[in-house]
């Protein structure tokens, strides 16, 4: 599942990191002059330099007194004591002549050759910190997000999940310093929680059905999508998973578009054991529906699942046929299906039934044909509708729990 996204995401990642990395040298020079020149700014300089000089200055007044002694002592010892020793045992020894101004000149050179030691630290961490870390610019992060960009696009993410991906990464990456070396790490760590954010939490809709049965019967489902996209088969995984949850099923074939359809239920209506109530052809959809419904109240099933048809070409028509269904049977919850593989259609698809008749949730089929995968990331965060169901395959136990978790790993996101 997701195998292509997760291929192309990984690449990108890498590529954004590696390029993220490698700054334009000049920009990188820039930002280190800048470090530095703030680093040196933090103390400033003048006081270890006017430290010195009052050292200097001492050393000046001293220098007659040693003269008397130069006669004495040999030149080249002096030179190699005098200037070089800051502790104050040694300057302020008795070669310094007066010890008052020997002690001055003590605490004096250890407190300017203190703060000159800071300095140089400082400047030394500024450099080490300029060379390690790094910051993006707004202009860079949009040359950099543009490959991310299409290859979110390419694997049909939806347009508003791209922006949101896009507000999150910016938020923490531009300008903000950067440790170069973990660069992927943060873009991994922030596109896992974009994603996971895409997702409106759902619930389990097995635990709901049970919940709206115990408390009056029948719990009414209606399964709404464009034709092909996996209404059917769904229906019936479903009947089979609440039937295994010792629940008695019936199913309304209130898409009477086609023969065929009405066909289709009843051999899967057949292999299951379950109760179909079926129209002909041509028949009004919702007076299926409403049948069905009074079938279950006097036979004490605890949930209708209401088949519905999908014609592409009149949408208008078929909105209105949904609205009517859904006006007759009144139900529960109304589950848009759609078919993973088509990407941004199904997401399109997703809102328009949304807009007309305010769906609950979603379940995606064929999402173990889906390489891509953006339709499961987008869905749910276009039509702020929680997805339920990822279908897996035909057969009837091919009907998997959703789990944002899951597509995380999927794309290979996973911390
Ligand atoms: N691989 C796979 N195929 C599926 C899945 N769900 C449905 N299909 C197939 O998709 C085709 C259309 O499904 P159908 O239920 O008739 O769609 P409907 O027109 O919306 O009722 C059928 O051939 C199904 O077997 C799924 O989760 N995975
Ligand atoms: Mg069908």
């Amino acid at each position: 599942m997701f195998g292509f996204l997760k291929k192309k995401l990984g690449e990108v990642i890498s590529r954004f990191s590696e390029k993220a990395r490698e700054e334009p040298e000049e920009e990188a020079k820039k930002e280190q002059v800048k470090v530095i020149e703030k680093k040196a700014e933090e103390k400033p300089l003048p006081k270890p330099v006017q430290a010195a000089r009052k050292a200097d200055e001492v050393k000046a007044e001293v220098k007659p007194r040693e003269k008397e002694k130069e006669e004495k002592k040999d030149a080249k010892e002096e030179i190699r004591e005098e200037p070089k020793k800051p502790k104050s045992a040694q300057v302020g020894s008795s070669r310094l002549c007066n010890p008052a101004e020997a002690g001055f000149a003590a605490a004096d050179w250890a407190q300017s050759s203190q703060r000159l030691g800071g300095f140089f630290e400082r400047i030394t961490s500024a450099v080490t910190e300029a060379v390690t870390t790094t910051k993006i610019s707004e202009t860079r992060f949009e040359e950099l997000f543009r490959d991310l960009e299409i290859t979110l696009l390419e694997n049909n993410v939806a347009v508003e999940a791209i922006d949101k991906i896009k507000a999150d990464l910016k938020g923490s990456l531009v300008e903000k310093p950067l440790q170069r070396g973990k660069i992927e790490e943060t873009i991994r760590k922030t596109l896992r929680g974009s994603v996971e954010d895409l997702f409106t939490s759902g619930y389990d809709l097995k635990e709901k059905v049970k919940e709206i049965a115990a408390e009056k019967k029948p719990a009414k489902l209606m399964f709404v999508g464009i034709n092909g996209s996996g209404k059917t088969t769904t229906i019936a995984k479903m009947a089979k998973m609440l039937q295994d949850s010792k629940l008695k099923v019936a199913i309304a074939a209130s898409d009477t578009f086609r023969a065929a359809a009405i066909h289709q239920l009843q051999e899967h209506a057949d292999k299951l054991g379950v109760k179909l109530i079926k129209h002909d052809y041509g028949a009004d959809p919702a007076a299926v529906a409403f049948d069905a419904i009074k079938y279950a109240e006097a036979h004490g099933i605890d949930a209708v699942l209401i088949d519905t048809a999908g014609r592409l070409h009149s949408n208008v028509n078929l909105m209105a046929e949904m609205e009517k269904v859904a006006r007759v049977a009144k139900p529960d919850m109304k589950i848009f299906v759609g078919e993973a593989i088509t990407g941004n259609d199904c997401v399109e698809q997703a809102r328009k039934f949304n807009e007309a008749i305010g769906i609950d949730g979603i379940i995606l089929a064929k999402a173990d044909v889906d390489e891509k995968g953006g339709a499961a990331i987008s869905v749910s965060y276009v039509t702020k509708k929680p997805i339920f169901y990822l279908g897996t395959g035909q057969g009837y136990n091919d009907l998997a729990p959703f789990s944002a978790e899951a597509v995380v790993e999927s794309l290979g996101l996973a911390a």
